[in-house]
C-alpha cells in the first residue's frame, strides 16, 4: 500500500488515524503547490485531483480521507475510532460530519477564497471566503457546548470526529482567516487531544 499525500490538513487526518492504530504505510509526496495533483497521471489515481489517496496493492485507489480511514479501520479494528455499538457508530458519524461539513469545510473555503492560495487553479471569491469565515465561527459554540458535556466530541471515546475537529481548529489558528471565538471547553479538549502521541508524531 502507498499513501499519496502532501503536508496538508486532510493528509494529516489520515496520518493521525494511522498513528493511533500503529499502522505504517509507504508515503509518496505529491507537490500540490506545484499542481502535481492536477496532472493526468495523478487524476488517473484520483479524478477529484486532491490528496490524500491510498493506493492498494491490487491497483485500487481510495480517495477521500474518511474513506481511507474506514478502510484502515476495517483492516485494524482496534483501537476503535469509528464507534463500536450502533449508537456509538451513529454519534461518531454525526460529529465527524459536523466537524467536517460545518467547520472544516468553511475554514477551508475561507482560506482558499480570502488568500487566493490556489488562484492558479480556481477563481477565489473574497466575499465568499469572508462569509465562510463567519459561518465557521458561528458553528464554534455548537462544538464548545458539546465538549462541555462530554470528554470527546462523540462521548467518552476518542474518535475520528476529534481528529477532524482538532486538525481543522489547528489549521484555522495557523492561517488566521477565521476569528475564532472564545471556547473554553474546546481549549480543554484540545490540550488533551494535542498531547496524544499521534498528534505530536504527525
Ligand atoms: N474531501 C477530500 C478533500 C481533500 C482536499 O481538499 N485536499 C487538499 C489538501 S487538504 C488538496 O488536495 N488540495 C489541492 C488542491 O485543491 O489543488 C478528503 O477528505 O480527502
Amino acid at each position: 500500500m502507498k499513501l499519496h499525500e502532501s503536508p496538508s490538513p486532510n493528509a494529516r487526518r489520515v496520518h493521525i488515524f494511522m498513528a493511533e492504530k500503529g499502522v505504517e504505510i509507504e508515503r509518496v509526496a505529491v507537490d500540490i503547490r506545484g499542481g502535481e495533483n492536477l496532472t493526468p497521471d495523478y487524476k488517473a489515481k484520483n479524478p477529484a485531483g486532491r490528496v490524500p489517496v491510498l493506493e492498494l496493492d491490487d491497483g485500487t485507489f481510495i480517495g477521500e480521507s474518511v474513506a481511507i480511514c474506514r478502510y484502515l479501520e476495517a483492516l485494524h479494528p482496534q483501537p476503535n475510532l469509528l464507534g463500536s455499538s450502533a449508537k456509538e457508530i451513529a454519534l461518531v458519524e454525526m460529529w465527524q460530519r459536523r466537524a467536517e461539513l460545518n467547520f472544516m469545510m468553511n475554514v477551508a473555503m475561507a482560506f482558499r477564497n480570502i488568500t487566493g492560495f490556489f488562484k492558479d487553479r480556481e477563481t477565489p471569491v473574497k466575499e465568499y471566503g469572508e462569509v465562510s469565515a463567519v459561518v465557521a465561527a458561528e458553528f464554534v459554540p455548537m462544538f464548545d457546548d458539546q465538549l462541555g458535556k462530554t470528554q470527546y466530541l462523540a462521548g467518552d471515546n476518542f474518535s475520528i470526529a476529534d481528529i477532524t475537529m482538532a486538525i481543522a481548529w489547528g489549521f484555522a489558528g495557523q492561517v488566521k482567516v477565521v476569528e475564532l471565538p472564545a471556547a473554553p471547553n474546546i481549549e480543554r479538549w484540545l490540550a488533551e487531544v494535542n498531547a496524544r502521541p499521534s498528534f505530536s508524531a504527525s
